[in-house]
């Protein structure tokens, strides 16, 4: 290589390095020129068969090359650390970790764990199902009429499928009676979905639990008996609990229950707008008719079914007085649930 060689080699390598895409690559480029056996090496042994007469304008020359493709090299290099950082591509495994906390349960899973846990004393398991259902298991197979309001689309999130999603979770429990004869002995707890306008009390996404006992002889006095022990276990060992007579498409006779305000012992107070009850939900004996529709036979089968909504337990179980705080997941509430 003579001297303008060595300049047209000099331009060739530094288009090469600033073209080097990855750190990588301008470590594969180092190890090419300036590496111990890379190219420069093999120009400085190169100096012996020059001309003696060139040999120090030779000498110089590489010099300028090692130094420019040094410099280059870590331009290069500078340049793409900076970017990869600025990309936040650059892991630094030396540094030590942050401590953020520990996650804990939210007050809507506590509660349906516990309403599990308790039923379980009881020999019920957990039963799921699909939000999005037919039309057939949310309203049909639980004999709500054609021209019920429920199934208005004001109050139901119709599909354009022509399915919806469920507005409780009673299809979760036919399903369960479509597949299995009894005895069947579940809880059904999940999302619903109602039109509602949101509120301190209400919402169009919240959740419930619903219970089904089915067997020989089952009565209104298990129903009774079975939603007490409820009561006491999640509420407190005092709590009383009264039926009032109702009406259920899916079940006869219906009622609804209220639990006595565990806040005030039944004296009065806001949590139960001075009367002393809480109204909790409605229940009832399975309607024949439901039987019939999921083939099981009711002149040997009867069962009970009843409902509760989560956010309203867990309003009234931990003081909550606003159902949104439920939902807007802000850890200065969301913490007070250890
Ligand atoms: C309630 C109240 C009363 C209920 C009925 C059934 C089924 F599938 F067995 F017919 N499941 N859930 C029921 C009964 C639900 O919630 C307020």
């Amino acid at each position: 290589m003579n001297v303008q060689e060595l300049s047209t080699f000099q331009v060739a390598a530094l288009a090469e390095i600033a073209a080097a895409g990855t750190l990588a690559d301008v470590e594969t480029l180092r190890i090419k020129y300036i590496g111990r056996n890379g190219l420069l090496q093999g120009i400085m042994q190169d100096l012996k068969t020059v001309p003696p007469a060139d040999r120090p304008e030779f000498g110089r020359q590489a010099n300028v090359l090692k130094q420019a493709l040094g410099e280059a090299l870590d331009q290069r290099r500078g340049a793409l650390q900076a970017s990869a950082a600025q990309t936040g591509l650059r892991l630094d495994t030396t540094l030590p970790g942050l401590w953020r906390g520990l996650g804990r349960r939210h007050p809507i899973t506590c509660v349906i764990e516990e309403v599990a846990r308790i039923f379980s004393r009881l020999g019920f398991t957990v039963a799921d199902g699909p939000d999005i259902e037919t039309e057939y298991h949310n309203f049909d197979a639980l004999n709500t009429p054609g021209d019920h309001p429920s199934r208005d689309i004001q109050d139901t999130f119709w599909l354009e499928s022509g399915e919806l999603l469920r507005t409780q979770t009673s299809p979760v429990q036919i399903r369960v009676m479509e597949r299995q004869q009894p005895p069947i002995r579940i809880i059904a707890p999940g999302r619903c979905y109602r039109r509602d306008t949101t509120d301190a009390t209400h919402s169009a996404n919240f959740h419930q639990v619903e219970g089904l006992y089915v067997d020989r002889r089952v009565s209104m006095a298990d129903l009774k008996g079975d939603i007490t022990f409820f009561a006491r276990e999640m509420m407190g060992a005092d709590v009383k609990v009264r039926f009032r007579p109702h009406f259920f498409p899916f079940t006869e006779p219906s009622v609804e229950y209220d639990f006595s305000c565990h806040m005030c012992h039944g004296r009065g107070c806001r949590v139960c707008k001075n009367s002393g009850w809480i109204e909790i939900s409605g229940a009832g004996m399975v309607d024949p008719r439901v039987f019939k529709i999921v083939g099981i036979d009711a002149a040997q089968f009867t069962g009970y079914a009843f409902g509760m909504g989560v956010e309203r337990i867990a309003m009234i179980k931990y003081g909550i007085e606003d159902i949104r705080h439920l939902y807007e997941n802000d850890l200065r509430f969301l913490e007070q649930f250890a």
